[in-house]
């Protein structure tokens, strides 16, 4: 299908200006070699020439602002931001001016292309490379880096998502991850729904886009964590699922392997979500009033990821970043991260 489209595309272009192709729709601006974008990267298409990698983005110019190109792999990652780069081996980044959208261009949506038959005439055509999570994204294209991609999920539509490509396999959708305390966690019902905090620091995703993550399908959870002694943990489930917010996010998990003892399947399992400002736990008191996390509170927490960045040592009892069958109640970890990976 691609391949049809870009035909047509190519030889219109071709006839017009044979060597700078590009210039057909868009017009690149920088080339630089050994340098990334840091993203988003909005589609992936693997095994294309670069000449083509480009036409791919210039047949999305509502989308995509430039390229990461990858020639060792044949691998063509599209971008919708320019602002920011990074140093990486391997790579050509290229640069668009996109600004010239064609009117015709400008009916189609962002999940179109937008290409040019042989005709002149300008069409809208359904793009059929949009990724659903991480774990698509890693099975087309091996070797993707870790770092934002955007992908589009039932009802909620294009969602930005931090992608760990090198963990267990990697493929895996992060929802979660502490670090350093620069992200206040102790929030409201909202806050915890819509998600907050810095996809490439501290942040919760957000249990709406969680739970329509995980309707795509069966996934795996696996939650890694570090202490102030640079040891490390994790703890990993074959299946997860949340229900949506009339379930107030009911959650079941199940099928525990990891290297610490577990306690998730029977504090959270079939419990719901609450927040200080909505109390959904089975005791009298509030749960994440007292400490200081939205989550499945059922009888309280086990595991108080989203608690209080105390950094190590402290005297509150089950406050900070615990992980109780680790490091006890009065110790506050140094991070963790808790991610999915579609397994059918
Ligand atoms: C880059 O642009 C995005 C939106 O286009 C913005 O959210 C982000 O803060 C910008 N980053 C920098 C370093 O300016
Ligand atoms: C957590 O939020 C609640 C509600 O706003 C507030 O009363 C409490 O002081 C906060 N705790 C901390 C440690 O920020
Ligand atoms: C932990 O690792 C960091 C970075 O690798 C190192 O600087 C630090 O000294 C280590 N800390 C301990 C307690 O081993
Ligand atoms: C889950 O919770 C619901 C409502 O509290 C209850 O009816 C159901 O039996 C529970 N299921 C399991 C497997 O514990
Ligand atoms: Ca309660």
């Amino acid at each position: 299908m691609r391949a049809y489209v870009f035909t047509f595309y190519g030889m219109a272009c071709l006839t017009v200006m044979p060597s700078l192709v590009e210039l057909c729709v868009g017009a690149t601006l920088a080339v630089v070699f050994g340098e990334r974008y840091t993203g988003p990267v909005v589609r992936v298409l693997g095994i294309i020439g670069q000449q083509h990698c480009v036409r791919e983005c210039n047949h999305r110019p509502k989308l995509c602002r430039g390229v990461n190109y990858r020639k060792q792999e044949l691998l063509c990652e599209l971008v919708s931001a320019i602002n920011e780069t990074e140093p990486k081996t391997d790579y050509v980044r290229i640069e668009f001016d996109q600004t010239d959208v064609t009117n015709e261009c400008r009916a189609c949506s962002t999940d179109d292309l937008c290409v040019t038959l042989s005709s002149k005439k300008v069409q809208c055509i359904r793009d059929n490379v949009i990724p659903n999570d991480c774990t698509s994204l890693h099975n087309i294209n091996f070797g993707l880096p870790s770092g934002l991609y955007t992908i589009k999920l039932p009802f909620l539509n294009h969602v930005t998502v931090f992608c760990d490509m090198e963990t267990d396999g990697g493929g895996w959708t992060v929802f979660q991850r502490r670090q350093d305390g620069s992200e206040d966690f102790n929030r409201t019902w909202i806050e915890y729904k819509n998600g907050f905090g810095d996809l490439r620091s501290e942040f919760w995703l957000g249990n709406d886009k969680l739970h329509h993550l995980l309707s795509q399908g069966t996934y795996e959870m696996r939650m890694d964590m570090e202490d102030f002694d640079n040891q490390t943990r994790y703890v990993k489930y074959t299946s997860f699922n949340v229900g949506d917010e009339s379930t107030k996010y009911t959650v079941t998990i199940s099928g525990f392997s990891g290297n610490v003892v577990e306690c998730l399947i029977t504090m959270i399992n079939n419990g719901t979500f609450s927040t200080w400002d909505q109390d959904n736990d089975i005791v009298s008191h509030n749960c994440a009033y007292a400490h200081k996390s939205g989550w499945w509170h059922r009888n309280c927490v086990c595991a108080n990821v989203n608690g209080l960045y105390l950094s190590g040592e402290t005297t509150l009892d089950n406050v900070g970043v615990t992980y109780i069958d680790w490091r006890g109640r009065f110790y506050s970890l140094k991070s963790t991260q808790l991610m999915v990976k579609r397994v059918t």
